[in-house]
């Protein structure tokens, strides 16, 4: 089964958390996803139990690298998720095309929390504009039939 690496923000704040979760569920249909917890509300802002920030950065970089696809939730700025996308971008200058990563962010566009430019500028980002979950799925929906290789 295609393996799907969920981003959204932690420390950088838990305000969609709900929005992850609905999301995380819905990328069910098209593989598995391995970072379920994002998407627990129960994940508090300081840290995974049993886990130091070095197990954290290692365990996530190692999930990326056996993932086929990275969906982020970009719309609360999170310097994790544009660190992972960041190493994923750079990682695909340098492998063959088959072994490239397809990257979709969803954004819900809001005057307050403009989308940066480091991620709405750079052309090997996917990105999907939303304002209610029925377009969140037409994105996910498009993105993951679209994708050459699905496994
Ligand atoms: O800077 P942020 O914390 O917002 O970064 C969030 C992103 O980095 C997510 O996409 C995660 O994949 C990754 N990440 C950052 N911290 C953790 C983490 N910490 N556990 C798993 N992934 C993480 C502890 C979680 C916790 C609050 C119980």
């Amino acid at each position: 089964m295609k393996e799907i690496y969920f981003a959204g923000s932690i420390r950088g704040g838990r305000e969609d958390v709900a929005v992850y979760e609905a999301i995380i569920n819905y990328l069910g249909k098209f593989g598995k996803v391995l970072t379920e917890h994002i998407g627990k509300k129960d994940l508090s802002r300081a840290g995974e139990a049993g886990l130091n920030d070095t197990q954290i950065h290692d365990r996530d970089m190692a999930w990326i690298s056996d993932a086929r696809t990275v969906v982020a939730e970009v719309t609360q700025a999170s310097l994790g998720v544009g660190y992972e996308l960041g190493r994923v971008v750079e990682r695909n200058l340098w492998v063959p095309r088959d072994q490239r990563k397809d990257i979709l962010c969803l954004y819900r566009p809001q005057v307050d929390k403009r989308l940066s430019a480091m991620i709405n500028g750079c052309p090997t980002l996917n990105k999907g504009f939303y304002t209610n979950f029925d377009e969140a799925k037409k994105h996910l929906d498009e993105f993951f039939n679209g994708l050459k290789c699905v496994e």
